[in-house]
């Protein structure tokens, strides 16, 4: 029987090779392709990338075990979870293939770099059970024992994905040689666990470094050569992906902002219920979403870009004006929007500073507050 041209099976043959089409670009609606592929997004993206990028020929993958793969891969995410679901893996897997289309970095990575960046994106959040590393280690949970408080989500996810490539017909990387299996899963590795946000500042650190003796080959290209700028470079890249919702276009943005919110608000719920302390922006009666996002971008999302367009200069700038825009759309909004009424009508006033303390280590607070200062709008 033969293989459905996207991997998965949908109705509306027009409206999927229409939205399919924008698989390239940056405006890629994952919501739309959840919506016509009954829930299968990161099967219908991941099979179609790794095919338009030759991968299964290069690696001798037949397409049945990467479908078979994928799909239970993408069984494996929690549709019940607002935000970390598979329409937001479907949607890393997709940000990471265009930045690893950058001109910039063209020839610059090997197709083991590249395969195992796009399988990390694939894998990083899978069965994220919609609760935050802090809350898992806060209430002494099953994950945060078994991974002793250490990156517990991301540690989980890279398990997971690596335990289902056990299963019957799910062998992907089956003919790889041992030397191209190890590489690939030291990268995948790396890359996922560098999804942690508390390890945001460290790795920025690092791409800073990298950018001010940046170097290039005469054709403008990235020259890196040695293993740990190459797999900096990577880790900084998912890690991009990850948080790229903010540079998307402002109705995409919206949408991706209204789920992490709901997840956060439900996560809100439980720490109050089970007498926890309630993280500020968790806090559905005192939260302000739009406050939230000014702030996220302001000292995360925006430090993290604006340093990666410096990288791939100027293949990000679109992104980064995109970015600067919505920035300023959430902080007009911040006028308009009714004051959240708590259950007893007391609004505590949390600024912006504590808000990003909940996925940050305490080791890393000094740098947070240093560039912030560094960011400072003057
Ligand atoms: P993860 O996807 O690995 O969880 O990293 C992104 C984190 O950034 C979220 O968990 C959340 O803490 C924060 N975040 C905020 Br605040 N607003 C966000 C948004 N609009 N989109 C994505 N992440 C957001
Ligand atoms: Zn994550
Ligand atoms: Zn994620």
């Amino acid at each position: 029987d033969v293989v459905p041209r996207f991997g998965v099976s949908y109705e509306k043959e027009e409206d999927m090779e229409n939205e399919m089409a924008n698989v390239d670009r940056w405006g890629f609606d994952a919501f739309k392709i959840d919506h016509l592929t009954n829930h299968k997004p990161l099967t219908a993206v991941t099979f179609t990338i790794l095919q338009e990028r030759g991968l299964l020929k290069t690696f001798q993958i037949p397409q049945k075990t990467l479908i078979a793969y994928v799909m239970t891969l993408e069984g494996n995410y929690n549709k019940d979870v607002k935000y970390h679901n598979q329409i937001h893996a479907a949607d890393v897997v997709q940000s990471t293939n265009y930045l690893l289309s950058a001109p910039a970095l063209e020839n610059v990575f090997t197709d083991i770099e590249i395969l195992a960046a796009l399988f990390a994106a694939a894998i990083h959040d899978v069965r994220h059970p919609g609760l935050n590393n802090q809350f898992l280690i806060a209430s002494s949970s099953e994950l945060a024992i078994l991974y002793n408080d250490e990156s517990v989500l991301e540690n989980h996810s890279v398990a997971v994905a690596f335990k289902l490539l056990q299963l019957e017909n799910c062998s992907l990387f089956e003919t790889l040689t041992k030397k191209q299996l190890q590489q690939l899963r030291r990268l995948v590795i790396d890359m996922v666990l560098a999804t942690d946000m508390s390890k945001h500042m460290s790795l920025l650190a690092d791409l800073k470094t990298m950018v001010e003796s940046k170097k290039v080959a005469g054709s403008g290209v990235l020259l890196l050569d040695n293993y740990n700028d190459r797999m900096m470079v990577l880790k900084n890249l998912v890690h991009c992906a990850d948080l790229g919702n903010p540079t998307k276009p402002l109705d995409i943005y919206r949408k991706w902002t209204e789920r992490v919110m709901e997840e956060f608000f439900l996560q809100g719920d439980l720490e109050r219920q089970k007498g926890m302390e309630v993280s500020p922006m968790m806090d559905r009666y005192n939260a302000s979403v739009e406050k939230s996002q000014v702030g996220f971008i302001d000292f995360i999302v925006h430090p993290l870009w604006e340093t990666w367009a410096d990288l791939v200069y100027p293949d990000a700038q679109e992104l980064l004006d995109n970015l600067e825009e919505n920035r300023d759309w959430y902080s007009s909004q911040i006028r308009n929007s009714p004051t959240p009424t708590s259950e007893e009508d007391t609004i505590k006033e949390t600024d912006e500073d504590e808000k990003f303390q909940f996925e940050m280590s305490p080791v890393e607070r000094p740098d947070v507050t240093k560039n912030n200062l560094d960011n400072a709008p003057p």
